[in-house]
């Protein structure tokens, strides 16, 4: 498909590599076990691969700490691997983008190595520099991993800026040559064949005058300083010529850039093909009022972005919990009620690996089975000041993104078929009855939602239109001749066509729908019914 717009009746499939398949036994994915997979993804009828960071990396935040740009981690196989990927992933019409991480790198990068060595060296503009004394940092603002954004170092007495972990330093891309190596390497990737990047926490490259004092403590309040900050409007039409050159397809992770302003972004001139946004999914907790407010930002985002600009859908990904635990009472009725409601919007939606066999949240029990460095790390402050385990392991857990990164289930065999080793990661116990052998009705459902994306432009590219859009549970939309009814909940939901402007003498085809179903003006779903009509 030569069309520009090719993606938008495709369908991207995210592989977090530690977590998908283990060729070797060593108890991690690696890229040889992708390819095994590719086959199985084929089947599915995903149009492109999404694949979390690969390259070499101490892996102290799962890979989003670079130490070399231009290597594959040993971990994951060697760049030939990588080629091998590409080769058969293009053989099978299929797409492959990786992430593109540039707010930072490892401070294990021999830039970072060079930086840290004294204020004259030639890479310490590399990063973001400023005075400061071990109990005083340069201003107040605080990381998203928690505590100081900033991190001292008593040999030149000053400290670093990181937005993330400390050991993952901002880049400053104020300075020229540090853009010129970023471009270089998007450019590497690019001639190589890769297809496009998923632009890593692309929105905090820029930053505010240091001088900039924080209003306010909640919500988003205290990363404003570096949201979607003025001046990154140059950095990111740079990035955008050379996507260009390539047709590169492209992803960002911008929070911070409001659904009013995700037009100019993702329009036919914008910088970038699609937004991942990170409102709909920022509160977490159970119940319906939750999914009401998923719903509504939900329904913001695609009205915002109807007459111009392009959405990127997903439920799930890395820093996700599962949906069926976080939205639902984890049955598989749930995870379908979900799968319809959001993969028949307009965009183009992303799948996480698990998502479409109704993956779970992993019953924690200690702390000794995380993972995640960062949420380690805090768990052990809450026991510090005198929090039980039980209490702090919760606190960590619940809804954590832990949960996404347990290995996929392949079959009811031994470590779920993942690997011959011992997984990096425990298996979720629920494998026997969860995995992909299991051809369960879910995994099916993706598979017809994918082929109904690809058959029909009214889906791909069609306005939309939203139906009883107050209603605490039930999502309801109109796709041109199309009529999608989901009840994300489990109490059961009364909607009556008359009070819309949906016609309600028409009779309509059941395309599919949790059980038989004709179209009715006044209709009552189950819990977690889904039904799609058509005129
Ligand atoms: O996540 C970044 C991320 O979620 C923030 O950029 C986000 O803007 C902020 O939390 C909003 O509240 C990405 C990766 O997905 C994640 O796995 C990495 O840990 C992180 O970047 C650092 O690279």
């Amino acid at each position: 498909n030569n069309d520009k717009n090719w993606f938008h009746n495709a369908v991207g499939y995210q592989i977090y590599p530690k977590s998908f398949y283990d060729s070797n036994g060593d108890g991690m994915g690696d890229l040889k076990g992708i390819i095994e997979k590719l086959d199985d993804l084929k089947t599915l009828g995903v149009d492109f691969l999404w694949i979390n960071p690969v390259f070499k990396s101490p892996q102290v935040d799962g890979g989003y700490d670079i130490s070399d740009y231009y290597a594959i981690d040993e971990r994951f196989g060697e760049l030939s691997d990588f080629k091998a990927l590409l080769k058969k992933a293009h053989q099978l019409g299929m797409k492959v983008i990786t992430d593109l991480v540039v707010n930072h790198t490892s401070n294990q990068h021999p830039w970072f190595l060079e930086s840290q060595k004294s204020k004259d060296n030639p890479y310490r503009d590399y990063y973001l520099w400023e005075d400061a004394r071990s109990n005083k940092m340069p201003n107040e603002w605080i990381s998203f991993f928690g505590g100081s954004a900033w991190t001292y170092d008593a040999q030149t007495k000053q400290a670093y800026f990181h937005v993330f972990g400390k050991e993952q330093p901002d880049l400053n891309w104020k300075n020229p040559k540090v853009r010129k190596e970023i471009y270089k390497m998007v450019r590497f990737w690019l001639d190589l064949g890769l297809d496009g990047f998923r632009l890593d926490a692309i929105s905090h490259i820029q930053k505010m005058p240091w001088s900039y004092k924080i209003k306010s403590w909640h919500g988003d309040g205290p990363w404003v300083p570096f949201m979607n900050v003025s001046g990154i409007e140059q950095y990111m039409k740079d990035l955008k010529e050379i996507f260009d050159e390539y047709g590169a397809l492209t992803v960002g992770e911008a929070s911070g850039v409001r659904s009013t302003q995700a037009p100019d972004w993702t329009d036919d001139s914008g910088y970038i093909n699609m937004i991942f946004e990170l409102e709909h999914n920022a509160r977490k907790a159970n119940g319906d009022g939750h999914v009401y407010q998923m719903k509504k930002t939900l329904i913001r985002w695609q009205k915002d972005l109807l007459e111009r600009g392009w959405n990127a859908l997903y439920l799930e990904n890395h820093d996700q919990a599962r949906v069926p635990d976080v939205y639902g009472d984890g049955s598989e009725a749930c995870a379908k009620a979900f799968a319809v409601a959001y993969m028949l919007l307009r965009g183009t939606p992303f799948i996480y690996q698990g998502q479409e066999i109704g993956m779970r949240n992993f019953p924690f029990q200690s702390v000794t089975q995380m993972r995640s460095k960062e949420l380690i790390a805090q768990y052990d402050k809450w026991i510090e000041r005198g929090w039980d385990k039980k209490a702090a392991l919760l606190k960590m857990t619940k809804n954590s993104r832990e949960h996404s990164r347990t290995p996929m289930q392949w079959t009811p065999e031994k470590n779920a078929g993942f690997s011959t080793g011992t997984p990096w990661m425990e298996v979720n116990p629920n494998y026997t009855t969860i995995n992909v052998a299991a051809h369960s009705e879910l995994r099916m459902l993706y598979a017809q939602l994918i082929a109904l994306r690809h058959q029909s432009s009214a889906i791909s590219d069609g306005a939309i239109k939203f139906h009883f859009e107050r209603h605490l549970q039930a999502f309801v939309y109109e796709r041109e001749n199309y009529l999608i009814l989901v009840n994300l909940g489990q109490k059961k939901a009364h909607l009556d066509f008359e009070t819309t402007s949906v016609s309600t003498d028409r009779n309509y085809e059941h395309v599919l729908g949790s059980k038989a179903r004709t179209f009715r003006a006044k209709m009552i779903l189950d819990a977690w019914e889904y039904q799609v009509f058509k005129k």
